[in-house]
C-alpha cells in the first residue's frame, strides 16, 4: 500500500514537471537570459537529450565546450545552424515561436537539448 501511494507520488511529480511545472532553478521574473552548458568530449556530448524549458524570445546563451571545432543544428523555424570552435564558444540564440525544437549534432547523430518553447 505504501509502495503504490510513493509510485503515485512520483508520477504526480513527472506529469507536474512535464507540465512545466516548479522543476526550474531560476526565480519567476523577468525572462532572463537561459543558459545551457553543453560539452564535447571522447565523441559524446552532454547534455543527451535532456529537455530544456525556455520562453518564445527568451535570449538563450549556448556555451560549448570542445575538443575540436563543429557544428549545432538547431531545429526551430526556419533551422539554425551554429559553428563552435576549439575551447569555448558562446552562441547567443532565441526561439520565436512555441514548440519543441531540438538541437543537434549531426557529427554525432546526437540530441543534444530538446527545448520546450513556450
Ligand atoms: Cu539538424
Amino acid at each position: 500500500m505504501r509502495r503504490v501511494l510513493a509510485i503515485a507520488a512520483v508520477l504526480a511529480c513527472t506529469l507536474a514537471a512535464a507540465a512545466g511545472c516548479g522543476d526550474d532553478d531560476e526565480p519567476e521574473g523577468p525572462v532572463g537570459t537561459k543558459t545551457i552548458e553543453i560539452t564535447f568530449a571522447d565523441g559524446t556530448v552532454t547534455p543527451n537529450g535532456e529537455r530544456v524549458e525556455v520562453k518564445v524570445g527568451q535570449p538563450i546563451e549556448l556555451v560549448v565546450k570542445a575538443e575540436q571545432e563543429g557544428e549545432i543544428h538547431v531545429h526551430s523555424t526556419p533551422e539554425q545552424e551554429f559553428t563552435y570552435s576549439e575551447g569555448t564558444t558562446t552562441l547567443p540564440l532565441t526561439i520565436d515561436k512555441a514548440g519543441v525544437v531540438d538541437v543537434e549534432s549531426h557529427d554525432l547523430e546526437q540530441v543534444i537539448v530538446q527545448l520546450e518553447v513556450e
